[in-house]
């Protein structure tokens, strides 16, 4: 049974980045419930995907050297420890992953033509389709089974979850390997990181959920790891059933432990994330509103689909954030989703202009730190709402 526990509000589509201002911006409600028995966590409103993913979509996997690197770390460990003649990106994005591969050895699936467009061009077989059964057995029929699928923050963003898991399956030879990877639902209550949740997130994996969703496939998670990326995500490694020549690491045992530790299986976990989610918000705005009354500007530091999901909830204008700043091109002189808050480009000074600068992306805050940190002899603050909101002094 599905059981409500946070409404935040009515939401943009979180990578909708208009050139102009539109205060009439379509928007949608935005709640989120969990489900009793499979132990999901997911949103209610599910948005056509050709609506969100389309040959218009902004965000670039490879801007920033944190996911670069991860990526480039990943394709060591997939070489070394399981040699995939043949492997397939699902969400191949602009190439991050996919280009650390040979070109003759990897397949990418990327919807998004703008994107697809990117891997196309630097010859990397690419699929601009959405991931079904139908694209499972077109592929089958092209390239035979595939030894290795892989699939980072994509997943979770397709609503048919059985008909996705059904199409690996249809793919997978019985020692083949599925590695997935989104960010962790344990590490989101942790950090009470509600801007997790927009509408592309329809689901915040857990292990837990994960382990549930995939037994229906007769599919299991034989390896776990917890990473850094995007705030916390969690690295799922799963093989079919019948492969009996994988052991299965202890580490999936802790990770399921330490969720049942943490209550991810209880909806009273939930709705008391819920009660910190409304706490947040009022903190944020009171920290935001003190540096106004101050005479003070603030700058948003990366236009992340996570901030769209703050400003949204929180109200915040241009009165409080006057501008965002970010590398994208795509989303560079374009207006916040939802807020007449525009998009500056990235440039060595930009800061200087500035009092506070708002982690938008704060799952880089070392990163973006690290780079600005010069601008801290001459005043500049950061200021994040993870885990709470406050100002970071150095
Ligand atoms: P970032 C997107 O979410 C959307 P977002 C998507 N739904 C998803 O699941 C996750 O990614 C994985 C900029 N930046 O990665 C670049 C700088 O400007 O947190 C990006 O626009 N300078 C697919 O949007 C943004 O910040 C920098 O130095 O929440 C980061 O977006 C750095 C490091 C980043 O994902």
């Amino acid at each position: 049974m599905k059981k409500f526990f946070l409404n935040l509000g009515s939401q943009p589509l979180a990578n909708k980045f208009l050139k102009k201002y539109n205060s009439n911006q379509t928007k949608y409600k935005l709640k989120i419930y969990f489900d009793t028995i499979s132990k999901m966590v997911s949103i209610s409103k599910r948005i056509p995907s050709k609506k969100m993913f389309n040959s218009k979509y902004p965000y670039r996997s490879s801007m920033s050297n944190t996911m670069r690197r991860s990526f480039k770390n990943l394709s060591t460990e997939i070489k070394k420890r399981f040699n995939p003649k043949m492997m397939l990106e699902i969400g191949s994005n602009d190439g991050a992953l996919v280009s650390n591969f040979d070109k003759k050895k990897i397949i990418g699936v990327e919807p998004c033509k703008n994107l697809a467009k990117i891997t196309k061009k630097i010859k990397y077989t690419t699929y601009d389709e959405y991931w079904d059964f139908n694209l499972a057995k077109k592929l089958k029929e092209k390239h035979g089974l595939i030894d290795l699928i892989y699939s980072a923050n994509t997943l979770t963003h397709i609503s048919n979850l059985n008909n996705v898991f059904k199409s690996i399956n249809h793919l997978l030879p019985i020692n083949g390997i599925l590695i997935i990877e989104d960010p962790s639902l344990l590490e989101c209550i942790k950090k009470n990181s509600y801007d997790q949740f927009y509408n592309e997130h329809i689901y915040l994996f857990s292990a837990i959920s994960v382990k549930n969703i995939i037994n229906k496939h007769d599919l299991e998670i034989f390896d776990i790891k917890n990473l850094s990326t995007h705030g916390g995500s969690l690295r799922y490694y799963i093989k079919k059933k019948k492969n009996k020549n994988l052991k299965i690491s202890i580490s999936v045992k802790n990770q399921i432990n330490n969720e049942k530790k943490y209550g991810i299986h209880k909806f009273a976990t939930y709705k008391n994330f819920s009660k910190n989610v409304k706490k947040s918000k009022i903190n944020l705005l009171k920290i935001l509103n003190r540096i106004k009354k101050n005479g003070h500007k603030i700058i948003g530091y990366g236009a992340t689909a996570k901030a769209v999901t703050i400003i949204n909830y929180c109200n915040i204008n241009k009165n409080l954030i006057s501008n965002f700043v970010d590398t994208t091109p795509e989303k560079i002189n374009s207006f916040m989703p939802g807020k007449n808050i525009k998009i500056l480009k990235y440039k060595n000074d930009i800061l200087k202009k500035y009092d506070y600068a708002f982690l938008g992306a704060w799952n880089f805050k070392k990163e973006i730190i690290n780079k600005e940190k010069k601008f801290f002899k001459k005043g500049l603050k950061f200021l994040t709402h993870i885990p709470k909101p406050k100002i970071i002094y150095y």
